[in-house]
């Protein structure tokens, strides 16, 4: 049984930009300590901040969708270039075209928004066309609502630490592609972090799972981004952005996570690469 969860966020600015946020869903005893790890967070940012905004918002009788989380597979590459290579196989794979990948990479990498800045959310593209969806280009779709449970987020720290994915940021990414990929006309989603010293990024769809490489981009490139491409006959977009913003979404189990390195799937998805 589930209790009443309550949506606790947190952002921190500098100079009037985001600086750092993130999103919990929690039951009504977790909110201190959670407001607590969320500040915590927000202090712990090199980039220091001027403002710290919690808000803690009930849920109240929004239906929850429970989902398991997507499979994991690890790919340690030597370059981005390769990885990108890599990535447009596997979307491809994914039913997603080369059209609209190429696309989504030329815009993730010179900066998707109108101004050639980094958006706040995610695009949403045809995924034959690269036709884009979302309704403000410059912010873009941000997803919201969704979280591990306490006992599966402790599962994947340690499944994902284990296999040399520490940082924080890979078991959010990992939620929020498990939320993405779930919903109906959803293909696939590109990701590489605006981290300029985080350079793994992953594609993601509910067939393939969650594909992380260590190269999506050059260290010290400030750009990233996210695209969630769709199918135009069966998706709706009005429900869309509901789910992916207002539906509250737990994940409550940990899939299937391994390295890839030196298996077949590296051997079959980047030998082609390497050859090309
Ligand atoms: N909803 C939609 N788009 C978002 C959201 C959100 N909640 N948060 C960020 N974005 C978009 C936005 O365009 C950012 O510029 C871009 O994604 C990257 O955001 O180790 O950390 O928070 O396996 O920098 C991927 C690899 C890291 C993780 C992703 O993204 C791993 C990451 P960042
Ligand atoms: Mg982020």
């Amino acid at each position: 049984m589930i209790d009443h969860l309550y949506s606790v966020r947190m952002r921190s600015a500098r100079h009037g930009k985001h600086v750092s946020g993130a999103e919990r869903l929690v039951s009504a005893g977790a909110i201190d300590g959670t407001v607590h790890d969320l500040v915590a967070r927000a202090m712990n940012k090199e980039k220091g901040f001027d403002t710290i905004t919690i808000q803690v918002e009930s849920l109240g009788n929004s239906p929850l969708r429970l989902l398991s989380a997507l499979d994991v597979c690890s790919l340690g590459i030597q370059d981005y270039l390769t990885g990108r290579a890599a990535a447009l196989r596997l979307l491809q794979g994914a039913g997603v075209g080369s059209m609209a990948v190429e696309r989504a990479m030329e815009l993730i990498a010179n900066g998707a928004s109108p101004g050639g800045g980094n958006m706040r959310g995610a695009m949403i593209m045809d995924a034959q066309t690269g036709e884009r969806f979302e309704p403000e280009t410059d912010r873009g779709v941000r997803v919201s609502r969704f979280d591990w449970t306490p006992e599966a987020r402790e599962d994947a720290g340690r499944t994902l630490s284990r296999l040399g994915m520490a940082h924080y940021r890979t078991p959010e990414a990992l939620a929020l592609a498990t939320k993405v990929c779930n919903a109906p006309g959803v293909r696939a989603e590109l990701c590489w972090s605006d981290d300029p010293e985080y350079t793994a990024g992953y594609v993601a769809s509910l067939g393939m799972g969650y594909v992380r490489f260590s190269f999506l981009k050059k260290a010290g490139d400030e750009k990233g981004g996210r695209a969630i491409f769709v199918d135009r006959g069966s998706f709706d977009l009005k429900s869309l952005l509901h789910y992916l913003q207002r539906q509250p979404v737990l994940i409550n189990a940990v899939g299937v996570c391994r390295n890839c390195d030196g298996g077949d799937f590296e051997n079959n998805l980047l030998r082609p690469v390497l050859a090309e």
